[in-house]
C-alpha cells in the first residue's frame, strides 16, 4: 500500500488523485495535518499524520501495511525565508523519519521531491547540468539539497529505493500552492480572471523553469514506475519543460483576457528568483527513464483558462 505525506498540499492532492487512479482507491491512504482536502474527500483512505511524530508514522505504516512513502510535506520557499530554522527543521526531520522507518520496516520505495531551487548564483543560469557547482543560498534550497544527500546515502549504504526529482516551478489550479517563490505564475491567472490586472512580485524578465502539475504528476509516476536499474540518479534528477519570464506568461494571458494589465512591485522574493536558473539541462531524465514533458507555455495557458473559468 502507498502513504502519501502532504496529501493536501499543491502536488499531494493531484498526486494522490492520480495513484488512486492507478493503483485503486483503497490502496493509497492519504495523509497531511490539515483536515481532508475537498477533492480527495469520498476517493479513499485518509489520516491525519504529523510527520514529525516519527512514532506515530511508524505506527501507521505498520498499521495500514504501508509498502511505499511519498513524502510530500515542506516548507517552500518564499515561507522558509521568514523562519529558517523551522523550516530547515521540518524539512530535514520529516525526511529522516521517513527514510529510517523504510529502513526499519524494509519499504519497497520512498519519493521525495527536491526542487531547481538547491541551485545557486554561481550555478551555470542556462540549461542548467544535473552535476555542477551547487551552493544554494536560500533555507528551502540547503534543506533541499542536503536531503539529497541522504537520499543518496540511504540508496548505497541501506539499499533503499528512494527516488527524486528537482522540480521547476509547479502550476497548477486544483489546490492551492504554498509559500512559494513561483507561485506568483499561479496567481496571475487567477487575478486576471478576476480583476484583467495583476501586480506582479518578480520583475518582468524574470526567467525561471516552470512546468504544468499535469507534467510533473506524470514525471513523478514514469520515474517511480522505471526498473531499478535505470535509475542512475540517487540525489535527485533534474527535470525541465519549459522556461518564462512574467512578461511572457502576461502576454500570453492576454491573448485570452483582452484588457489585462500587469504592474510589478518586486518584493524579497525577488532575490531568491535571482538565484536560481533561468533554464535546466535534463538530459539524465531523459536518457534514463525516458522524461518528455508535453505541456509548453501556449498549451498550459489554454488549459489553465479553461479550467479556472469553469
Ligand atoms: C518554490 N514552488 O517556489 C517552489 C519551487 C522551484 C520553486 O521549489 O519555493
Amino acid at each position: 500500500k502507498i502513504l502519501v505525506i502532504g496529501a493536501c498540499g499543491q502536488i499531494g492532492v493531484e498526486l494522490t488523485l492520480a495513484l488512486r487512479k492507478m493503483y485503486g482507491d483503497t490502496n493509497v491512504v492519504a495523509s497531511d495535518l490539515r483536515e481532508e482536502h475537498e477533492l480527495l474527500k469520498g476517493s479513499g483512505p485518509y489520516v491525519s499524520l504529523d510527520v514529525m511524530n516519527k512514532e506515530m508514522l511508524h505506527v501507521l505504516v505498520i498499521r495500514h501495511n504501508i509498502t511505499q512513502i511519498y513524502l510530500l510535506a515542506a516548507i517552500l520557499s518564499a515561507t522558509g525565508e521568514k523562519n529558517p530554522l523551522l523550516a530547515w527543521h521540518i524539512n530535514m526531520q520529516s525526511l529522516l523519519n521517513v527514510l529510517d522507518i523504510a529502513k526499519e520496516e524494509g519499504l519497497d520505495k520512498i519519493y521525495w521531491p527536491s526542487s531547481i531551487a538547491v541551485f545557486g548564483q554561481t550555478s551555470p543560469k542556462v540549461d542548467t547540468p544535473q552535476h555542477t557547482v551547487i551552493e544554494p543560498t536560500t533555507i528551502y534550497g540547503i534543506s533541499k539539497f542536503a536531503g539529497e544527500r541522504w537520499c543518496e546515502y540511504y540508496n548505497h549504504r541501506y539499499g533503499i529505493d528512494v527516488r527524486s526529482l528537482r522540480y521547476p516551478g509547479l502550476i497548477s489550479y486544483k489546490s492551492a500552492p504554498g509559500g512559494g517563490t513561483t507561485d506568483y505564475a499561479i496567481e496571475i491567472f487567477h487575478d486576471a480572471l478576476e480583476s484583467k490586472a495583476y501586480n506582479c512580485f518578480l520583475k518582468e524578465d524574470t526567467y525561471l523553469p516552470m512546468m504544468y502539475m499535469p507534467d510533473a504528476i506524470r514525471a513523478t509516476i514514469e520515474l517511480m514506475e522505471a526498473p531499478k536499474d535505470h535509475i542512475k540518479v540517487r540525489s535527485s534528477y533534474n527535470l525541465g519543460a519549459m522556461s518564462f519570464s512574467p512578461k511572457e506568461i502576461g502576454a500570453e494571458i492576454g491573448k485570452h483576457v483582452p484588457g489585462f494589465t500587469m504592474r510589478y512591485e518586486p518584493d524579497y522574493r525577488q532575490q531568491i528568483a535571482d538565484s536560481w536558473p533561468g533554464s535546466i539541462d535534463d538530459e539524465l531524465a531523459r536518457n534514463d527513464w525516458g522524461w518528455k514533458h508535453e505541456y509548453d507555455l501556449e498549451k498550459m495557458t489554454v488549459d489553465m483558462i479553461k479550467n479556472l473559468k469553469q
